[in-house]
């Protein structure tokens, strides 16, 4: 394609609304325009790409026995009824009505649709497993949409839904989806890796997220240092390992002091001189039934996700300064777990080790110290609430444990019969028993993964396209449009390039040699022949390397070898 008969409008400045450098660079090299909050236009160059991540896609699942079909975006409120989700979801969910004024929503995802379709269409055991999918635009009415394609509210899915025969058949198709994902992100060229996660409000058991490594990432993923322990988990996920053990020097006498206005573990250590890890952090959270007390060694943090799985609730909020007051006597900043009445008591088993800890008293500007377990209080639950951070050790082997930031590109579920038994959806087994359908679901965001990658490869020229999914290969430029020779050169490698199927541009704007070098460096090109006086006097053309910024001389009748060779030396196999 020409240059100058593409659609590529890049921008001088960056709009100010983005935030991230994605949303940054895929306005500026024009390859998206926004069309409402959170809906954009996917200009020629980001389609391409998404295109080239979509064959990706389909040639993993379909390597696994997926067949590809298409469901509707359009769902009938019936159906949502019938899973229980049309109230779940509140004002996350698009909803429509028809002209007789039914209800419908548009599909943030397709559970429903795909559990109904199966129900109707197999009835023997005999045409399980199925593996079902489709690659199609998801709603969701985000609160604030941000982040550009990261956080859209229109965007693209991948979705798979497999349906087995029971759970030894689910853990096959898992484990298919799991290594389909990782050839699919590998070979989108990506730092990624899949990590242990929460299932949250879907249900089910075994997760797993694949994040793209990436600074701007807004989960935190903790992994094992040891290469052969492999342990990577979501932080809202990682397992706290109890190092401690039971401190047994005796139990003192336990009194209240007077601690004005120490309402922090910070103010508390820093007035009565003692190390937070010798005190106990209360924190009072209300769900829709009741009130909870969550205890976490002074120097931790309560991991939200952990304790509202374990409270089994749909809710769960930081109490206000009212249910504060109500509970303990006393303002926020004092609440302890000696004496506290009529709320359960949940604690992490490194509480259970300390000894002669320090609490807040339940009373303003006052704290207790020599608390112990059992003499002055008892939990009514243990469990390990707290989050994990890099530097402890590895649940599963010891080691250190360390940090990165994480963008989720995919997931995986299991999701058993959490849908087929809410929608009746069975199966006749081969005693002629009806059984209910053991499913699994499993996501990849496509216009999220574009955006990830942009995330991950650029630098502060633009973008820096992986070569597998870049939306061409190669760039090529006359230096001077105007000299004949040059022009002609260019065209003609151009020509020679696209001939073999090498993914080329020509450069043929009537543009400063500078404009056309920035806009190709911010569109990322993975290649960039420059075709310039210089080298022409010798019978050569430069061939430079996004990535590295490597340039070397070739000559005209090496070039479009040289081009294929570097294409492959930076991943790409199709050729
Ligand atoms: C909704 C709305 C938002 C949602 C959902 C439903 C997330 C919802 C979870 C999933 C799980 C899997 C198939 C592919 C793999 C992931 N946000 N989820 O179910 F109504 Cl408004 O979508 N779905």
């Amino acid at each position: 394609m020409k240059v100058s008969e593409m659609l590529v409008p890049t921008l001088r400045e960056i709009p100010a609304e983005a935030e991230v450098v994605s949303h940054q660079l895929l306005l500026k090299a024009g390859f998206i325009r926004k069309a409402a909050a959170g809906v954009y236009n996917l200009l020629p160059l980001a389609w391409r790409v998404v295109k080239k991540i979509e064959q990706i896609i389909r040639e993993e699942m379909d390597r696994q026995g997926g067949q590809e079909l298409m469901m509707p975006i359009v769902q009938p409120a019936e159906l949502w009824r019938e899973s229980g989700r049309w109230d779940v979801y509140g004002p996350e969910l698009f909803r429509l009505k028809d002209r007789h004024g039914r209800d419908f929503c548009l599909g943030p995802t397709h559970e429903e649709i795909i559990t109904t379709l199966v129900k109707g269409d197999i009835n023997s055991y005999k045409q399980l497993p199925l593996l079902l999918y489709q690659i199609q635009n998801k709603y969701r009415d985000e609160r604030r949409p941000r982040f550009g394609l990261l956080r859209g509210r229109e965007f693209i899915m991948k979705d798979l839904y497999s349906f087995d025969y029971d759970q030894d058949g689910l853990d096959v198709s898992y484990n298919k989806m799991y290594e389909a994902y990782n050839n699919i992100f590998s070979r989108c060229g990506l730092d990624f890796r899949p990590v242990v996660a929460d299932s949250g409000a879907i249900g089910g058991k075994d997760t797993h997220e694949f994040m793209v490594l990436a600074e701007s990432g807004e989960a935190t993923i903790v992994y094992c240092e040891g290469k052969e322990c492999g342990y990577a988990a979501n932080e809202e996920r990682a397992e706290a390992v109890v190092t401690g053990v039971k401190d047994d020097t005796p139990v003192l006498e336990l009194k209240k002091i007077h601690t004005p206005d120490c309402r922090t573990i910070a103010d508390l250590a820093s007035f009565l001189k003692v190390a937070p890890e010798r005190m106990i952090k209360t924190m009072l959270y209300t769900t829709e039934k009741e009130t909870v007390a969550a205890l976490v060694r002074g120097d931790r943090e309560i991991n939200e996700i952990k304790l509202y799985n374990i409270l089994g609730c749909v809710k769960l909020d930081m109490a206000g300064p009212a249910t504060v007051l109500a509970v303990t006597g006393a303002q926020t900043g004092f609440a302890g777990p000696v004496q506290l009445k009529g709320v359960r008591i949940v604690a992490d088993p490194e509480v259970m080790t300390m000894t002669n800890a320090v609490c807040g008293a339940n009373e303003d500007d006052h704290h207790l110290v020599n608390i112990n377990l059992g003499r002055d209080f008892e939990p009514d639950i243990v469990t390990d609430i707290r989050l994990v951070k890099s530097g402890e050790p590895c649940p599963n082997c010891g080691n250190k444990l360390l940090e990165a930031r994480g963008i989720e590109v995919g997931q995986v579920f299991k999701l058993g019969d959490k849908y087929s038994k809410a929608m009746n959806a069975t199966f006749l087994d081969e005693n002629g028993q009806a059984r209910l359908f053991i499913m699994g679901c499993y996501g990849i965001g496509v216009t999220r993964t574009m955006a990830a990658a942009v995330e991950q490869y650029h630098d502060e020229r633009g973008i820096i396209w992986p070569a597998q999914i870049a939306p061409y290969h190669v760039a090529v430029l006359p230096v001077n449009h105007k000299d004949e020779h040059q022009f002609g050169t260019a065209e003609s490698i151009y020509r020679q390039l696209v001939a073999t199927g090498v993914e080329a541009v020509l450069d043929d704007r009537p543009e400063r040699a500078g404009v056309k070098f920035k806009d190709a460096d911010l569109v990322g090109y993975p290649l960039r022949i420059t075709v310039g006086d210089k080298g022409l006097a010798a019978g050569q053309v430069e061939l430079t390397t996004r990535q590295t910024g490597d340039m070397k001389m070739v000559p005209l009748d090496k070039i479009v070898d040289e081009v294929k060779s570097s294409l492959l030396g930076l991943g790409y196999t199709g050729l």
